[in-house]
């Protein structure tokens, strides 16, 4: 082993729309440390201080280092270590014979744990197609906006973030971009240097709401209303860019007729804020050229989340805020790269595609699914779950459903990990799985338009294996032998993306490996001349194919599935809103295990207002019990204003097992989905609080 510090070239790995360039500093083998990289343009030098601590997270003590299998009860997180031998023959015999007989009774359950194309989906897709096996809809976080934004341009495109710096008004909207965007923080910070008016939208005074300008303090899940209600003030004062709608958007007269029905007076009522508020915000957008706007997922977590986006990315085509750099939308810009999906996942292996289509599986209701019984409907009881990259019991919503379905002693569960998160505890086989630093990847970003390359820093820790080396384990266990599953790492790098569109600009895989990073080559203003991707190539503010699928062509607003509008009985008993967006020092359940992020967390908290304190009898500090019908937890009060009346708060996401009471959010948050996309709701749920 070479004794000489070095710098080793990384990409962060992690669910944030950031992607950092990462310098690893290697010593004998061992990643002594990590720092952003200052070559990189949206890294500028500089990671949060979550991933500051990565080496640490690699390092750690608690770190899987070799193949399990259970010895005690399932939950209860005892294991004694096998090999690698052993363990791809237990589990090639079990989803061997279950794929024989009724393959889609195995379910694969993976996210974002990375967000590397490679060892994201690429070998394991490969393996469960061709085993014929469920296929899983990875609705978790941000299908709603990603469904909200292809009926309106087409796909995931938006504004280049580093122009957000030379913006004059931007609307910071339902994102806590200090916690979850630093590096766009960073931009906006430029902008007001420069002048800018910030603007949060937010129900819950942030870290980020409380260092905007002004915060609008709206109810959750009624984005699409103010946004409804701002387009009734655009078109009844002419705020619009007439040229802007005739050349480059679809169906102005019927989102006109919509928006008429959402008087500033109505809207500020569904809003729970003043009509002054709505008619302001609408004039100030009018009225500035380079009016951006950085919606995040957290507003589209609700019934109405898809609804909602679209709402918002028609205001800059009735503005024409796009024809400037610094004025647009941007949610998430993951669609400007050319991922070749089908390359990576191969959906042609599975067995007699395209006739036969394998079930698919809302992630959202994997609760739902795991304790189904089967039937015509179903299809055939969930057998085995093959987890990666994902921490379900944890992170699902509607948690004792979940753990119910994964402690069934006739389920195989089978966990790839890096630690023994709360899922892991129910694993029958638990294998130890490499970190970012110790396996190839290649990154496209959603929050930024540069493509990435991630090299091994050191080898890997003990006998961890990449995904990838796993999955062509356990397919060689099985006597498989699609070239395809035995790809290496490298050549699966190399297919990821279309080397031959445009935006790549006659790069290759080779020059990626090479300089680390390619920018894309896309234009500063992107939608200054139109050029969406919807079927009529313009800002589709009519949607014909919403209108085909049956639904509402034309944004609207949905009340939330629970709330005083949508669900009066159950708001009754249940009056209080909670949402439980992420806490800065973890990433959703990652990191939670890192003492040095616990502890500046403290413990978990619920927000809530000193008027809702009040009426519970609540003081500041006091342990309570926050419930619905799905289920409580307990954690300690935090009384003061910047939760709004009516809203509480849980920053999220605890392992279970770290948290005094052993549960999280999720024991009060819901399986039911959003209007677009299919995506989870966690941020609408009423639930009541008393103390414990
Ligand atoms: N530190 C840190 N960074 C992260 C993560 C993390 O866990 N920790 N998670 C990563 C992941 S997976 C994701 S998806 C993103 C999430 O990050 P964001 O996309 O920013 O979304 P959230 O943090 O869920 O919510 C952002 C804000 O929306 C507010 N909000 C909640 N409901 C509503 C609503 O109905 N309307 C409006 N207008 N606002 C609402 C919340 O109070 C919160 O302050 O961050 C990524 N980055
Ligand atoms: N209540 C509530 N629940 C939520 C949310 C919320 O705001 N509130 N947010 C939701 C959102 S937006 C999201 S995206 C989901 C996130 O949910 P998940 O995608 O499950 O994210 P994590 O909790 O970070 O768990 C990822 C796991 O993957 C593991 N991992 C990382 N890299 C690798 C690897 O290379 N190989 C393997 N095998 N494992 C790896 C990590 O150790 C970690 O345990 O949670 C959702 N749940
Ligand atoms: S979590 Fe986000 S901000 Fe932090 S290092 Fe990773 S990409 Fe950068
Ligand atoms: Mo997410």
């Amino acid at each position: 082993m070479n004794a000489r510090a070095e710098f080793a070239r990384a990409v962060c790995p992690h669910d944030c729309p950031d992607t950092c360039a990462m310098r690893v500093t290697v010593e004998n083998g061992k990643a002594i440390k990590v720092s952003g990289d200052p070559d990189h343009p949206p890294t500028q030098g500089v990671l949060c201080t979550k991933v500051t601590r990565y080496a640490e997270r690699v390092h750690h003590p608690k770190r899987l280092t070799q193949p399990m299998k259970r010895i005690g009860r399932k939950g209860e997180g005892r294991f004694e270590p096998i090999s690698w031998d052993e363990a791809c023959a237990i589990a090639a015999a079990r989803l061997g014979e279950i794929a024989q007989r009724a393959p889609e009774a195995i379910l694969p359950y993976s996210y974002a744990g990375t967000m590397g194309l490679v060892q994201g989906d690429s070998i394991a897709q490969r393996f469960f197609h061709r085993l014929g096996a469920s296929r899983l809809d990875r609705a978790i976080c941000a299908a709603a906006g990603a469904a909200g934004l292809r009926y309106t341009y087409g796909s995931s495109l938006g504004m280049l973030t580093e122009h957000f710096a030379e913006s004059e008004v931007i609307l910071i909207w339902g994102a806590n971009p200090i916690a979850s965007n630093l590096h766009f923080w960073t931009r906006a910070q430029e902008a007001k240097r420069n002048g800018a008016k910030l603007i949060a939208i937010d129900p819950y005074r942030s870290l980020t709401a409380e260092k905007c300008h002004q915060h609008i303090a709206l109810k959750p899940g009624t984005d699409g209303a103010l946004a409804l209600g701002m387009m009734h003030v655009l078109i009844t004062e002419d705020g619009l860019d007439h040229d802007y709608i005739a050349a480059h958007t679809h169906g102005f007269e019927q989102l006109k007729a919509r928006a008429l029905t959402y008087t500033p007076a109505r809207v500020a009522q569904i809003c729970g804020i003043e009509e002054q508020i709505v008619i302001d915000l609408a004039r100030l957008y009018a009225s500035t050229r380079k009016a951006a706007i950085r919606m995040n997922y957290g507003l589209q977590r609700v019934r109405g989340g898809g609804n909602a986006v679209r709402a918002i990315a028609c205001l800059p085509a009735l503005t024409g805020a796009w024809r400037e750099r610094a004025g647009g939308v941007l949610l998430s810009s993951s669609g400007w790269a050319p991922v070749d999906g089908n390359a990576l996942q191969r959906p042609d292996l599975i067995p007699g595609w395209p006739k036969h289509q394998p079930r698919i599986v809302n992630m959202n209701q994997v609760g739902d699914a795991l304790t189904h019984a089967g039937d015509a409907a179903f299809g055939p009881k969930v057998e085995a779950i093959v987890v990666y990259n994902s921490n379900p019991v944890a992170v699902a919503p509607e948690s004792a459903k979940v753990a119910a379905g994964f402690a069934r002693e006739d389920l195989f569960t089978i966990v790839l990990e890096q630690f023994q998160t709360d899922t892991a505890d129910y694993a029958d086989l638990l294998l130890p799985a490499t970190t970012q630093l110790e396996h190839l990847d290649v990154h496209k970003s959603y929050g930024h338009t540069y493509v990435m390359a991630n090299l091994p820093a050191i080898a890997p820790v003990g006998e961890a294996r990449p995904n990838t080396e796993i999955f062509r384990s356990i397919a060689r266990a099985m006597g498989l032998n699609e070239p395809a599953l035995f790809e290496s790492d490298e050549e699966v790098a190399a297919r990821a993306f279309d080397w031959s569109d445009p935006v790549l600009a006659g790069a290759d895989w080779a020059r990626l490996k090479q300089d680390g990073w390619i920018k894309l080559n896309i234009a500063d203003a992107p939608f200054a001349n139109g050029g969406f991707r919807t079927p009529t190539g313009k800002c589709e503010f009519y949607s014909e194919t919403l209108a085909k699928a049956g639904l509402e062509p034309v944004p609207d607003y949905l009340p939330p599935h629970e709330s005083a509008d949508g669900a009066p009985e159950l708001a009754a008993r249940y009056p209080l809103a909670m949402i439980s967006p992420p806490a800065r020092n973890f990433l959703n359940s990652t990191f939670v295990n890192v003492e040095s992020l616990r502890a500046t967390e403290g413990e978990p908290h619920l927000d809530l207002h000193p008027t809702d304190a009040a009426r519970r009898n609540i003081a500041d500090g006091d342990q309570v019990r926050v419930f619905n019908d799905r289920g409580s937890m307990q954690v300690r009060a935090r009384v003061s204003d910047r939760a709004r009346e009516g809203l509480v708060v849980g920053l999220s996401i605890w392992w279970k097992k770290l948290a005094p009471d052993g549960r999280n959010a999720n024991e009060v948050t819901s399986q039911a989905l959003t209007d677009l996309g299919g995506s989870a709701t966690f941020y609408d749920c009423l639930v009541e609080v008393e103390r414990a």
